[in-house]
C-alpha cells in the first residue's frame, strides 16, 4: 500500500492556497489512496521569530482544520510534529548527510532570511536546517508519496537527493518518496500581488484569503483583486497574472481548466463575481464542520493522541535502523 506523508505549518492562519494547493485533495483522494499521515508541523514554525502562545493557537487550529477538511482519523492517521520525538531524532543524522551548499540553494530559505533581516531580525539556524527536519518527517515514515503545493517541490527534491545518499553510503534504509503537486492551483497568488504566493505568514492583507474568513470578506477581497489594464479575459500567467490567478482558482473551485473557463468570460466583474462565489461555496462546509468541532476539543485531543502513537510505532523502527547505519551503538 502507498504511504503517504505532508503536513502544514502552524505559522499563520491556513489560506485558500493551503487548502487548494494541498488540504483539499488530502482529503478527497490522497487519504483514501494510501496509508496515509498528516501532520501540524509545529516545530517548522519555530524557525522564524514567533510568539510560544501563538503557535500553540494555531497547531490547534491548523489540526482542527485539518480534520474539518474531511480527514477521517478512522482511515489515515493525523498528529502534531512535536508529539512524535522520531522526527527530531531523525533530522540530525540526516545533517550528517547533507551540506551547507544545499540548504543555502533553497529558495524558501532565502525569501524567508531575506524577509527575517528585512524586518531587522537575525536569521535562526534552524530556518537553514528547516529542509533536512522536513526530509526526516518524510523519510521516517518509508513514505511514498508526498502531495504538496509548488513551493515544496524542491524541499521533496532535496529529501529524495538525501534518501539516497544515505542509502548508498550507508545501506538502504530510506524509501525514496516522489512529489505529486495538483494540476490547477498548485501555487495560488496573492490577490493583491499576483506574482508573489498566497502566504500564511505574510503580513495580513486583503491579498490573503483566510479558510476561517466570514464569506462576506472572502467576496470582498476576490472583488478587489488586483487584475490588469486589459478587458479581456485570457488565459497568461506570464502577462496577466492577476486574471490567471482568479482563473486557476476558480478552475480549482469548480473542478474546471482556467484556459477553457477563460473563454467563458467577457468581463473581469463577472469572473470576479463568479469566483466568489465559487469560494464562499468551496469554504463553507469546512467552516460549518471547524465550528462543530471547536465544541468539541476532548475529539480533537483525543484524535491528535492517538494519531501520536501511531505514528510513533511506525516511525520508530527505521529512525533505529538509520542511527544503527550510520554508525551509533544501541543502546543494551
Ligand atoms: N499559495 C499556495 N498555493 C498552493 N499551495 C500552497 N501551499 C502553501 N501555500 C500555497 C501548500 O500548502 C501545504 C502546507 O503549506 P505549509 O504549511 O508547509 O507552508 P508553506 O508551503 O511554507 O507556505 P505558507 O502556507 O505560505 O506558509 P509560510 O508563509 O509559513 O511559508 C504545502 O503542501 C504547500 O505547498
Amino acid at each position: 500500500m502507498t504511504r503517504v506523508f505532508s503536513g502544514v505549518k502552524p505559522t499563520g492562519h491556513l489560506t485558500l492556497g493551503n487548502y487548494l494547493g494541498a488540504m483539499r485533495r488530502w482529503a478527497a483522494v490522497d487519504q483514501h489512496e494510501g496509508d496515509a499521515l498528516f501532520c501540524v508541523v509545529d516545530l517548522h514554525a519555530l524557525t522564524v521569530d514567533h510568539d510560544p502562545a501563538r503557535v500553540r493557537r494555531l497547531s490547534r487550529q491548523a489540526a482542527t482544520l485539518l480534520l474539518a477538511s474531511g480527514l477521517d482519523p478512522e482511515v489515515c492517521t493525523v498528529f502534531v510534529q512535536s508529539h512524535v520525538d522520531e522526527h527530531a531524532r531523525l533530522s540530525y543524522v540526516l545533517e550528517c548527510v547533507a551540506t551547507d551548499g544545499e540548504m543555502r540553494r533553497m529558495i524558501q530559505y532565502k525569501e524567508k532570511a531575506a524577509r527575517e533581516r528585512a524586518r531587522g531580525g537575525s536569521v535562526r539556524l534552524s530556518l537553514l536546517t528547516y529542509p533536512v527536519l522536513m526530509a526526516a518527517d518524510i523519510l521516517a515514515y518509508g513514505t511514498d508519496e508526498v502531495p504538496v503545493g509548488e513551493d515544496q517541490a524542491q524541499h521533496v527534491e532535496l529529501t529524495r537527493d538525501l534518501a539516497v545518499r544515505f542509502n548508498q553510503r550507508y545501506g538502504h534504509t530510506f524509501v525514496v518518496p516522489r512529489t505529486t503537486v495538483p494540476k490547477v492551483a498548485a501555487r495560488v497568488m496573492n490577490l493583491q500581488e499576483p506574482t508573489a504566493k498566497m502566504g500564511k505568514s505574510d503580513d495580513a492583507g486583503p491579498g490573503i484569503v483566510y479558510l476561517l474568513d466570514e464569506p462576506d470578506v472572502v467576496r470582498k477581497k476576490v472583488m478587489r483583486a488586483v487584475t490588469d489594464s486589459g478587458r479581456e479575459v485570457v488565459y497568461d500567467r506570464e502577462e496577466r497574472p492577476g486574471v490567471a490567478n482568479l482563473l486557476e482558482i476558480l478552475a480549482a473551485c469548480e473542478g474546471g481548466d482556467p484556459e477553457r473557463l477563460s473563454g467563458v468570460y467577457e468581463s473581469y466583474g463577472a469572473l470576479k463575481k463568479d469566483t466568489a462565489d465559487a469560494v464562499v461555496e468551496v469554504l463553507r462546509p469546512l467552516r460549518e464542520r471547524h465550528k462543530e468541532l471547536c465544541a468539541d476539543p476532548a475529539y480533537v485531543e483525543g484524535v491528535l493522541r492517538e494519531g501520536a502513537e501511531r505514528a510513533r510505532e511506525m516511525a520508530r523502527p527505521r529512525v533505529d535502523a538509520a542511527y544503527r547505519a550510520i554508525g551509533l551503538l544501541p543502546p543494551a
